[in-house]
Parts: structure tokens; C-alpha cells; sequence
């Protein structure tokens, strides 16, 4: 059912190093021609940390664990790619179907094809709303099943953080900051709120997968809250005033559902003229290096 590159396919029977990475935040989450030029570069900064990328994407009804450069263009630049989640995954399968995976969707891939460790931007989470919408990301219910460690520059902040930090309370997923006690806001270093525990270095995180497995408990993730440089973050005040009339433009444009948050996210870039794409990229590009020393890690290297 899967295709494993024949890179990742090697690596992880030899039980090297491997990062799993999402193609959403390539296909929906970053503007064009940025999007595939990323996607390249955040491979290259897991090959320069000595370890392997597996970008994750489905292709013609095929889940691939690890992309070409011909099938990461057609991720980054076919408009019929589809944004799956974990819910999507039988459908687009049966249905021959092609779209980049979310957090919820990569990490059940992952998880498949024996990789353990996962870097992406910012998770999704309970939605501002919420009592209205309903609107909460799979990605917290699926990281609450699945044996993962993801390293995030926390959830988007455009989400209501709180809410999302109570519901992973609620549903047993560790949550650990990186060598910090705030919880970090995506585009922010510090969300305003505290994390319980703090990891300081990759063993330590890698210590803390295996006490995972030891334990045997519920079969659930490890998130790593990794935040920007503070010297690379989107200047607070502009984000409050940006995300703001954000929210604000899509309720007017109502819309809604999966659409949601890939308008929030592309409103962002336009109205701080870029500001906020080059804050998200500084997020993931960290988040990717430490996510390699952690697979590294954990590989016993
Ligand atoms: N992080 C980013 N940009 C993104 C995303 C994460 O920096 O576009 C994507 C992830 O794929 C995440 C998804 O799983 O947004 C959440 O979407 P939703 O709220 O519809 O579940
Ligand atoms: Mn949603």
C-alpha cells in the first residue's frame, strides 16, 4: 500500500536517522513559487543534520513516504492536490485521488512506515469559536492514538492556544517546550502561556521516547515545542493587529471548514508583507534541525 522511497526504505531498516515532514504546509500553507523551493530546502537541512527526509504526500491513490523532486513540484504546484487528513486517507486511497498531508494524515503515514520522528510549522488545534464552529484540527485526536514525536513551533497561533493546550491535557498527549518554560506561539517565541516540562537537549527528548515505549501506555505522541528565535519572530504587535482583521475577513467570507485555516494563513502573509511567511519558514527551518538531532538521537548515533 505504501511507497517507501528506496532512501527512506534503506534508513529505516538500517534504523538510521529519518524525519518525516508534511506537504499541507507546501501545498496550502506557503504562497507560490516559495512553496517548492522551500520544500527543497528544509530536505536539505535534514541531509546536512545527517539524517533522511520522507516528505509524505498521496499520489494517484498511492501514499509516498519520501518524494522525488518531480512528485515534490507536482505537490507544490498542481492545483488539484487535495488537503487530507488523517479522515481523508481511505477515500483518497480508493478514489485514486492526489493531495499533500496534514499533521493528523502525516503522522498515521509515519507511523506506518516505521518512522518516529516528524517536523512541521505549527500544529492545528481548537479553533477561537470554538462553542460556535466546533472547529478543532484531527491532529489532536490523532496524536493522542499514534506513537510520534513531533517537533512543532507549538499550534498556529491563529487558533485559540489555551483551548488547545487544555484539550491535549485532556486527551494524554506530552507536551514539552525546547529549552524554554513558555509554551511558543508559531509566529511568536512565547504564546503567553507556560509548559510543564522542559527538554534540554535531544537525548533528553530521545530518553523520553523511550520511557514512552517502556511504559506501554495509550499508543500516544510526543510534542516538542520548539519556538522561533526571538530575534526571528513577527513583531507582536503586528500580529495582534493583522490576526485580527484575519479572523475578522473570514467570518465576512464565510468560510469554513478545512478551508480555514490556509486563508488565515495566506491573509497573514499578504497584510504584514511577508513579515509573517519569513517568521513561519524561520519556525519550520528550526524545527526541521531539531527534529534531525532528535532522529539522530534516538537512532542511537
Ligand atoms: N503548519 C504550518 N503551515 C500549515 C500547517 C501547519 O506552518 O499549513 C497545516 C498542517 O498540515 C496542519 C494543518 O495539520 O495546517 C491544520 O489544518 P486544519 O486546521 O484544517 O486541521
Ligand atoms: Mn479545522
Amino acid at each position: 500500500m505504501l511507497v517507501v522511497s528506496e532512501e527512506v526504505r534503506e534508513a529505516v531498516d538500517a534504523r538510521r536517522p529519518v524525519v518525516a515532514l508534511e506537504s499541507t504546509i507546501i501545498a496550502h500553507g506557503l504562497p507560490r513559487p516559495r512553496n517548492l523551493q522551500v520544500a527543497l530546502e528544509l530536505e536539505d537541512v535534514v541531509r546536512q543534520e545527517g539524517a533522511v527526509p520522507a516528505t509524505i504526500a498521496v499520489l494517484d491513490g498511492r501514499p509516498h513516504i519520501g518524494l522525488g523532486k518531480e512528485q515534490l513540484e507536482r505537490v507544490a504546484n498542481d492545483d488539484g492536490i487535495r488537503k487530507l487528513g488523517h479522515r481523508d486517507l481511505p477515500l483518497a486511497v480508493a478514489s485514486g485521488a492526489s493531495g499533500a498531508t496534514t499533521v493528523s494524515a502525516t503522522a498515521q503515514l509515519a507511523a506506518l512506515a516505521g518512522v518516529r520522528v516528524f517536523a512541521t510549522g505549527g500544529l492545528g488545534g481548537v479553533h477561537r469559536e470554538w462553542t460556535v464552529t466546533q472547529d478543532e484540527s484531527a491532529d489532536l485526536g490523532l496524536l493522542a492514538r499514534t506513537r510520534i514525536t513531533v517537533v512543532c513551533a507549538g499550534v498556529k497561533s491563529i487558533l485559540d492556544v489555551p483551548a488547545t493546550l487544555q484539550r491535549l491535557e485532556t486527551l494524554g498527549v506530552a507536551v514539552a517546550g525546547y529549552d524554554t518554560e513558555r509554551f511558543p506561539g508559531f509566529y511568536l517565541s512565547d504564546s503567553g502561556h507556560p509548559v510543564e516540562w522542559t527538554l534540554r537537549s535531544p537525548g533528553e527528548v530521545a530518553d523520553v521516547m523511550r520511557a514512552q515505549d517502556a511504559l506501554d501506555g495509550p499508543e500516544s505522541a510526543l510534542i516538542v515545542a520548539n519556538p522561533v528565535p526571538e530575534d526571528e519572530q513577527l513583531d507582536p504587535e503586528l500580529h495582534a493587529r493583522v490576526l485580527a482583521e484575519a479572523l475578522q475577513a473570514c467570518e465576512a467570507a464565510g468560510v469554513t471548514g478545512q478551508a480555514v485555516t490556509p486563508f488565515l494563513l495566506s491573509h497573514l502573509v499578504r497584510h504584514t508583507d511577508g513579515a509573517s511567511l519569513t517568521a513561519n519558514l524561520a519556525a519550520v527551518r528550526g524545527n526541521v534541525r531539531l527534529a534531525s538531532r532528535i532522529a539522530a538521537a534516538w537512532a542511537g548515533a
